[in-house]
């Protein structure tokens, strides 16, 4: 599974904190991501609603057929596993059954042990697949619309205001070898609903070419409730994994850990948005504690050799609040 996960170019970071027993773990004794408390930031906009319920077998709440709009998607995790509510649009030929087939047969599956040889340093992140090779994705898979989403961690309810274009969708968990049976979800012309813009504290702007990637904040996030609007202007799609690190850890660190085929230790799932397309927007809310945190994008870079965006840029630490003088893992006050 996470060989999968790797050639799709995600990192081992990504791929535990995605889904793993290990990530569960850390969500279950350091609550990262809030439980509902049934108030949100995007109340009262007036926009259509979807709600979606992410089971360890598949989707509940997804309509059939819906009409375009701007959406507020409050999605809901209930299985042990947690998981990815993705939308993408589907190319013309291209249906969700191909979706599941793309990541292709994970390379040396017939090997005994393979999996172990992958877990070996020169198989990290930094020796990425080739883009062309197996399992790489799809050269649609640049070009599609994809209006984002999110990733619910167990036990967890999160909102995402996103844009819902005209076209034929899949909803999926935004990875290939994902648990979750993708959905199929035609969105007509002709929506009515309201195009209100969230109020964001913060807009998170994605920029970059081929080559060289980054975030780049309009002010600094801050312990607390708060909305983050995520633009893409770049030409790559993205996704915007924020991770909360118990200690303080420095951009070598990081790397290191990326590197690394240890399991991360002290690193707390935060929030995890579906991949968007360039020219999208979304809002997500987060309520964030006092402390370092990561943000990474694993997206891998056709142009570079598949190489994920974390290497071209797209990795920061953030430090929230005040953690002088006191542990990085305290509540905020
Ligand atoms: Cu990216």
């Amino acid at each position: 599974m996470e060989l999968s996960r790797r050639t799709f170019g995600l990192g081992l970071l990504a791929a535990t904190l995605l889904g793993s027993p290990v990530g569960a773990l850390a969500q279950g004794a350091t609550p990262g991501a809030s439980p509902d408390t049934g108030s949100s930031a995007f109340d009262g906009l007036g926009l259509t609603e979807l709600r979606v319920t992410i089971t360890d077998a598949g989707y509940e709440g997804v309509p059939a057929e819906t009409a375009a709009g701007r959406y507020l998607v409050t999605v809901t995790s209930t299985g042990e596993m947690g998981g990815g509510v993705s939308f993408m649009q589907l190319p013309e030929g291209i249906t969700v059954a191909d979706l599941m087939a793309m990541a292709g047969p994970p390379p040396g599956a017939a090997t005994p042990g393979a999996e172990m040889d992958m877990a070996s340093p020169a198989a990290s992140p930094g020796a990425a697949p080739e883009g062309e090779g197996p399992g790489a994705p799809p050269e649609w898979y640049y070009t599609t619309y994809m209006a984002g989403g999110l990733y619910g961690e167990p036990g967890t309810t999160g909102r995402v205001v996103l844009d819902l274009v005209p076209g034929t969708y899949a909803v999926w968990g935004d990875d290939p070898t994902a648990a979750q049976a993708p959905v199929e979800m035609v969105v007509t012309e002709g929506g009515t609903g309201a195009v209100t813009e969230p109020v964001a504290d913060v807009t998170v702007t994605e920029v970059g070419d081929t080559g060289g990637f980054a975030f780049e904040y309009s002010a600094e996030l801050m312990p607390g409730p708060q909305v983050i609007r995520i633009d893409n202007t770049s030409t790559q799609p993205h996704f915007f994994l924020l991770v909360r690190s118990e200690q303080p850890i420095t951009m070598d660190e990081l790397f290191a850990l990326l590197e690394s085929p240890e399991e991360p230790e002290g690193i707390i799932p935060v929030v995890t948005t579906a991949t968007q397309s360039a020219n999208t927007t979304q809002w997500i809310e987060v309520d964030l504690e006092a402390g370092y945190h990561i943000v990474l994008c694993f997206v891998s870079d056709p142009g570079a050799g598949g190489i994920p965006h974390a290497f071209e840029g797209m990795a920061d630490i953030l430090v929230v609040g005040d953690v002088e003088g006191t542990p990085a893992s305290s509540p905020a006050a």
